[in-house]
């Protein structure tokens, strides 16, 4: 297959950024229309840095964009770390991004405070690695919301214990959370003594994005996958002491063998936004609910509940089953956002832009 625009042989540099055929094809009437593909590296307040092949020399560069033509009241729809743009470079007095590429996945967090907005923590990321550290006790009940919450992301979730060099019981912690997260890789790694990190770096290829609490050790593992200092570590901090806040943008950073990752400032708290990764997350008792006597079982003590039995024999934690009530209930109320639905909007969205393009081709 050929790809006969005329940005083909300069794009083939962003490949390290994620850049595929696929989406070649999809830029192709915004590349006729003398845009350029780029990849957002961080967002800032109706700016962004994004990083694009140079039409003349087809070399990587970082420009400076105003992303106001883009600009939309649903903060979901607006400009994200890892968003794909189409730039016009030659827009005055600063280059624009003209529109923004359908995301393949996207992390969307119910936005903090009372509103329902949704927030993008990344988007087109390939894993998500949710940062745990080894040095406190691990918090079973929000590990579980996060992979909910990296499930829903249609990314795929993997847990990263770090400071394994501060614990001697590193295993047992790492038991106890492949226990409550089915089909997902959990490893130990520590950024001090290197351990670990070259088995993440295989396990996670491509655009990855990292989230977890403030203290968890994301950029210091950021730092150890990109192989240079990039990004700010409080060296002198506590072990993990609450609330710093070391990061405060996300950063998409390129990693020397190709790929990407994304560091993000720590969550205090996730509230999910609704869809299926909750399903994911609790795969083990959603195959448990599928052989109850009755197909509308609520668990709650009804005849041939297996649920219910496996509770009872203990071969599902209490604690489990609760965690899992307790982010179902939270997620109904908002489930009407489906992401499938923001998806087609997307999309939608997008096929204007390409037919709009299209007109304005000579
Ligand atoms: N001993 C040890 N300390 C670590 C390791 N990784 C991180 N730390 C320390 O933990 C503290 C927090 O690390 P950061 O990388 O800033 O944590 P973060 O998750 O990026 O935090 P925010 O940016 O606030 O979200 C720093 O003092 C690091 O030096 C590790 O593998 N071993
Ligand atoms: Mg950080
Ligand atoms: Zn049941």
């Amino acid at each position: 297959m050929s790809y006969a625009t005329p940005s083909t042989t300069s794009t083939t540099a962003l490949s390290g950024y994620g850049w595929t055929p696929e989406l070649e094809e999809l830029f192709a009437p915004l590349a006729e229309a003398g845009l350029t593909p780029a990849r957002i590296a961080r967002v800032d307040r109706g700016q962004c840095d994004v990083v694009l092949a140079d039409p003349g020399t087809g070399e990587l560069r970082t420009v400076r964009t105003d992303t106001r033509p883009v600009g939309d009241p649903d903060p979901i729809n607006c400009p994200c770390t890892g968003d794909w743009a189409a730039v016009d470079l030659a827009a005055a007095p600063m280059p624009t991004v003209s529109a923004l590429l359908p995301r393949g996945t996207a992390i969307i967090r119910k936005g903090a405070g009372a509103r329902s907005d949704g927030q993008v923590l990344a988007a087109n990321i390939d894993t998500v690695l949710i940062a745990v550290s080894l040095a406190a006790e691990p918090d079973l009940g929000r590990i579980e919301r996060f992979l909910a919450l990296a499930w829903e992301s249609g990314a795929e979730p993997l847990v990263v214990l770090t400071k394994a060099d501060l614990v001697d019981d590193a295993d047992f912690v790492r038991s106890d959370v492949e226990e409550i997260a089915p089909g997902v890789t959990v490893l130990v790694v520590s950024a001090e003594t290197g351990e670990g990190v070259d088995v993440l770096r295989a396990c996670a290829p491509g655009s990855t994005a990292l989230i977890g609490q403030s203290g968890a050790g994301k950029s210091t593992l950021t730092n150890a996958l990109a192989g240079t200092d990039v990004m700010t570590v409080q060296q002198t901090r506590a072990a993990d002491e609450k609330g710093r806040h070391t990061t405060t943008t996300r950063e998409l950073i390129p990693l020397p063998g190709g790929g990407v990752v994304i560091d993000t400032p720590g969550l205090r708290g996730v509230g999910l936004y609704g869809g299926e990764g909750l399903a994911h997350a609790f795969s083990d008792i959603e195959e448990l609910a599928e052989n109850c006597r009755f197909h509308d079982c609520g668990h709650r003590s009804e005849p041939g509940c297996a649920v219910g039995a496996a509770l009872a024999d203990g071969t599902l934690p209490l604690r489990r089953m609760d965690s899992y009530l307790k982010l179902q209930r939270e997620n109904e109320w908002i489930a009407s956002r489906s992401d499938a639905r923001l998806a087609a909007e997307r999309l939608k969205k997008w096929k204007t832009i390409v037919k709009s393009a299209g007109k304005v081709r000579p």
